[in-house]
């Protein structure tokens, strides 16, 4: 047994029926993936909410971004031109949708397990013709006072990384999308290396290459190069399919830890970790040869899309890194580690 994670006796602390939907028409299907911080002397979690219309028998609706709001798109499940093996994705007539709409929800605690949505702060919705799918698993990184956001901007366009920021959670500033189609699991350093900005990413190449962990650098933290290529898939490992960075890379006295995601072909979505460079990141020191959390309990096996643990979100007190998950592709929980437990499991390269 690898898992290390000591779960939240609460789990799972939000469900989709705890939230009201954005908008009349609307059913929260899941809750997942948050970005976490500390604001105000609170916790906040800027949750993924992902939405579609109550399904009606023998079709399949669900809803896209237009100029003028929502427009909800229904296809015949017979109709020969559809594929929906998937329950995320659909193929018709040759082009992708999603089939729910993501948003991103502000909810706050003072104990970090009991979660409530707060008045007066806005909601975060796609916007643009990039955003048109939805915004999605979003990192919140702090740097020098200013929240920087990092999500998934999904359209027909593409996949690719979106970013805003702000000082004070209403008002935002948009930088559009830093790094193009295809590409998610954007996470930045939250202080600077040798005077620049550095972040993780993953790109995705359907021919050539693979779902790998890159590392970009940045003047500014909104302008990205010299991405390199630090972390792959491994054949016959949990993490052979894809992987992808966690939250912002955790500062120790070893070097930057990260917390990231693996999944393997069956779908089955772990955690394990890396350990780069304190002063060079492109540099792998370690890394997890086993996950340090699988999917096991209930709630993470069975849910819109099961055997499903994934972090873009955590806090650090000391030794203690508490992270919180999407479970099942539905539910969001929480777990605490110990980081000298995390160090001890890493196998140096
Ligand atoms: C994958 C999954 C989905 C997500 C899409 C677009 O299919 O991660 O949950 O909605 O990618 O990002």
């Amino acid at each position: 047994m690898t898992d290390i994670a000591k779960r939240f006796v609460e789990n799972p602390i939000l469900h989709p029926k705890d939230l009201l939907p954005s908008s009349a028409g609307l059913e929260i299907e899941c809750l997942l993936n948050p970005g976490v911080f500390t604001f105000e002397g609170k916790i906040w979690l800027l949750i993924r909410v992902a939405e579609r219309p109550a399904q009606q028998e023998n079709v399949i609706s669900f809803p896209v971004l237009k100029k003028g709001g929502i427009e909800i798109l229904a296809i015949a499940e017979s109709d020969p031109d559809l594929n929906a093996t998937d329950p995320r994705v659909i193929n018709y007539k040759g082009a992708d949708y999603l089939t729910t709409l993501s948003h991103l929800r502000l909810v706050c605690s003072d104990d970090g397990i009991h979660f409530y949505q707060p008045d007066a702060y806005p909601l975060l919705q796609g916007e643009g013709e990039d955003e048109t799918f939805g915004i999605e698993d979003c990192r919140v990184a702090q740097i020098n006072g200013t929240y920087y956001l990092t999500f998934t901007a999904v359209s027909e366009h593409g996949v690719g990384v979106g970013m805003r920021s702000t000082k004070d959670w209403k008002t935002f500033e948009y930088h559009g999308m830093i790094i193009p189609p295809h590409n998610k699991d954007c996470a930045l350093f939250e202080e600077q290396i040798n005077g620049k900005f550095y972040a993780l990413h993953r790109p995705s190449s359907v021919a050539l290459g693979g779902n790998y962990i890159w590392l970009a650098e940045s003047p500014d933290g909104i302008h990205w190069g010299n991405h390199k290529c630090i972390i792959k898939t491994r054949a016959g490992f949990w993490d052979s399919a894809r992987v992808g960075a966690g939250a912002a890379p955790i500062k120790t006295a070893a070097g930057w830890l990260e917390i990231y995601h693996g999944a393997n072909e069956k779908h089955q979505y772990c955690l394990g970790a890396f350990l780069l460079d304190l002063n060079n990141p492109a540099k792998v020191l370690a890394r997890t040869d086993q996950p340090i959390m699988v999917p096991t309990t209930d709630y993470e096996l069975h849910g819109f899309f099961g055997e499903v643990v994934f972090t873009n979100g955590h806090l650090v007190s000391g030794d203690e890194l508490t992270i919180y998950y999407g479970a099942a592709d539905e539910f969001v929980c929480g777990a605490k580690f110990s980081i000298a437990e995390i160090l001890e499991t890493l196998k140096y390269v």
